[in-house]
Order: structure tokens, then C-alpha cells, then sequence
């Protein structure tokens, strides 16, 4: 055991009301390692608040405890906070860092990228999900895992590798899922759950999306476009564009694909995702956003046209 978990498992131990928030836009490691942490929290007979910036998305709205997920602080004491898999302090949200000042924080993290900006900071870049960093707090306070929290974890381990395709998919993360699923967490449930549950109008968008399918730079690059016509046409809405990009990557030869989707008449988000090879947080960079090496985005100004040929001329010149 790690002296910082020492002292979180002491904190823990110590302190009764806890509040639990994680990044704006919450995926699926963002609320299966909040809950699991809430799960296992509420379990020791803790007054546990659980607290998102956004809605939970409907995807993940069978994980056990968003029900009670708030979308404001409540005006309250609380003894400890924990922030998960935030990546940066700014993604913990302004309510939260307002607070950052009142309670000692514990930040729980697996991005390589995050600051020690909490009093106690528990971050592992070689954790495959902060789900992961969820299950070692507790494996090494001796918790027995209930079905509840063992299918947090899970979630989030499943959804931040990719079911086990991705490069994080360490040993470590197949241990785990192992160990959940003897927990009794239903592998085949929970799939389908996740992806044999889609809106039918998320794939008459995808339909429209993938018509718009470019393949350029020798076909080394790939982009789809959603248009807010579409969205209209569709009556969708942005959340259920989620993991279109892996449609262009996941062209023969493809190494960078492109999501264009826009946000308004004259406004696109660009989203870029690499096979490995190439670096695409240069690309967003370069147009003023951020990321990481595999997975990297930024908003760009201008119409379709003017958009698409300045995100395909710096993809063109650096590739
Ligand atoms: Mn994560």
C-alpha cells in the first residue's frame, strides 16, 4: 500500500460526509468510479452527495446510484471531497473549485497530465481507468465488493478501454474486470446495456455521417461531417454523435480520422483521433485546442468549407 493510500483510507476512516464530483461532460469511467467510489463510501455507513456539472448521459443511467446524482452543490458541510478522473482542475468545474478552498480534497486520477492540485492527490497513468484507481482505495481498505460497485467498476474500466481494444488494457485491467465479474456483474448484460442499445435516430444520423466519409493524404487520414442539418433531419442531438470518429479511424491505412460537427452556423468542433503512429494533440494544438496523443479536439471558426481546409491543411503538412 502506497503512503497516499494510507492516508486516504485514514481520511476515510475518520471523516463522516463526502462529496464526490468528476469532469463536465461525464463518460463512462467519469461515472462508473464516481459511483463505485459513492457505492463502496455509502456502504461503510458514510453520508456520501454525488455531484455532475452535466446531466448523467442516458447511456450510463443504469449504473447504480445516478439517481441520486446532483447537478449543484448542495449548501452544506462536507469533510472530504474527492475529484475524479478530471485530467485538469478547470474540468473539476467552477462550483467545485469554489470549494477546493472550504474541505480537504483528495483528487483521484489516471491521466498523465494531472496536477497535484488537491491536498491528498492519488494519480497513476498506468491505471487503464480511474475506476482502477476506485477499485485499489478499496481493495486496500479491505472492502468486501457488492455486486453494486463491482458493476461501476467494471463500467468504467470497459468504457475507457475500449472493451479491452485499446493500448491501456494492461493485465492489471483484465484482473480486475475478472475479479467484478466474480463479484457478479453480468459481462453480456452490461454490453448490452452499453452498445446494443442504441436510438434508432442515432444511426440514421451515423447514416448521414458516414456518407460524408473523405479519405485524403493518401489515405493516411479520414474525416466525417455532422451537420446541424442533420441533427434537424434527425431530431438528434450532439451526445449521440459519441464514437463516430472511430468509423473514419477504423479505415484500412487510416492513421488520423477527423469528426467535424457543428455548432453553429459558422462554428465547428473538430475532433481527431490517432491510430498510435502520430501525435493529433499537435494538430488541435496548432488550432488552438488540447488533448492527448491518441485523442485530441478544438473548436474552429468559419464555414464547413473554410473549416475542413484548414484543419486538412495542417493535418496534410504534418503527417
Ligand atoms: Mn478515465
Amino acid at each position: 500500500m502506497t503512503e497516499t493510500i494510507r492516508q486516504i483510507i485514514e481520511l476515510i476512516r475518520s471523516n463522516s460526509s463526502f462529496l464526490i464530483t468528476t469532469h463536465e461532460g461525464p463518460d463512462g469511467d467519469a461515472v462508473g468510479s464516481s459511483l463505485a467510489l459513492a457505492s463502496f463510501l455509502r456502504n461503510l455507513g458514510k453520508n456520501v452527495t454525488v455531484h455532475y456539472q452535466d446531466a448523467v448521459p442516458d447511456l450510463y443511467a443504469f449504473l447504480p446510484g445516478t439517481d441520486s446524482v446532483l447537478q449543484h452543490i448542495p449548501d452544506q458541510h462536507f469533510d472530504v471531497s474527492f475529484v475524479l478522473d478530471v485530467g485538469e482542475r478547470k474540468r473539476a468545474g467552477k462550483e467545485f473549485c469554489d470549494f477546493l478552498r472550504v474541505t480537504t480534497t483528495v483528487n483521484l486520477d489516471h491521466h498523465l497530465s494531472c496536477e497535484n492540485f488537491a491536498d491528498y492527490n492519488l494519480i497513476d497513468s498506468q491505471a487503464a481507468a480511474t475506476g482502477i484507481i476506485v477499485y485499489r482505495l478499496a481493495a486496500a481498505y479491505g472492502y468486501h465488493f457488492d455486486r453494486d460497485t463491482a458493476l461501476c467498476i467494471y463500467a468504467a474500466v470497459i468504457t475507457d478501454t475500449g472493451s479491452f481494444r485499446y493500448s491501456n488494457a494492461n493485465r492489471e485491467a483484465f484482473t480486475v474486470a475478472g475479479e467484478m465479474i466474480a463479484c457478479g456483474v453480468n459481462a453480456w448484460d452490461v454490453a448490452e446495456k452499453l452498445y446494443e442499445n442504441q436510438p434508432q435516430k442515432r444511426l440514421e444520423l451515423l447514416a448521414k455521417c458516414l456518407s460524408t466519409l473523405e479519405v485524403f493524404k493518401d489515405g493516411k487520414a479520414a474525416s466525417v461531417t455532422a451537420t446541424s442539418d442533420m441533427f434537424a433531419a434527425c431530431g438528434a442531438n450532439a451526445e449521440l454523435t459519441d464514437g463516430f470518429v472511430n468509423y473514419p479511424r477504423s479505415v484500412r491505412g487510416v492513421e488520423v480520422a477527423i469528426f467535424f460537427r457543428q455548432l453553429e452556423e459558422k462554428k465547428f468542433k473538430v475532433g481527431f483521433r490517432s491510430k498510435g503512429k502520430v501525435n493529433v494533440a499537435a494538430f488541435s494544438a496548432a488550432l488552438g485546442g488540447g488533448g492527448h496523443h491518441n485523442a485530441a479536439g478544438c473548436t474552429v471558426d468559419g464555414s464547413l468549407e473554410e473549416v475542413k481546409a484548414a484543419v486538412y491543411k495542417i493535418v496534410e503538412t504534418s503527417l
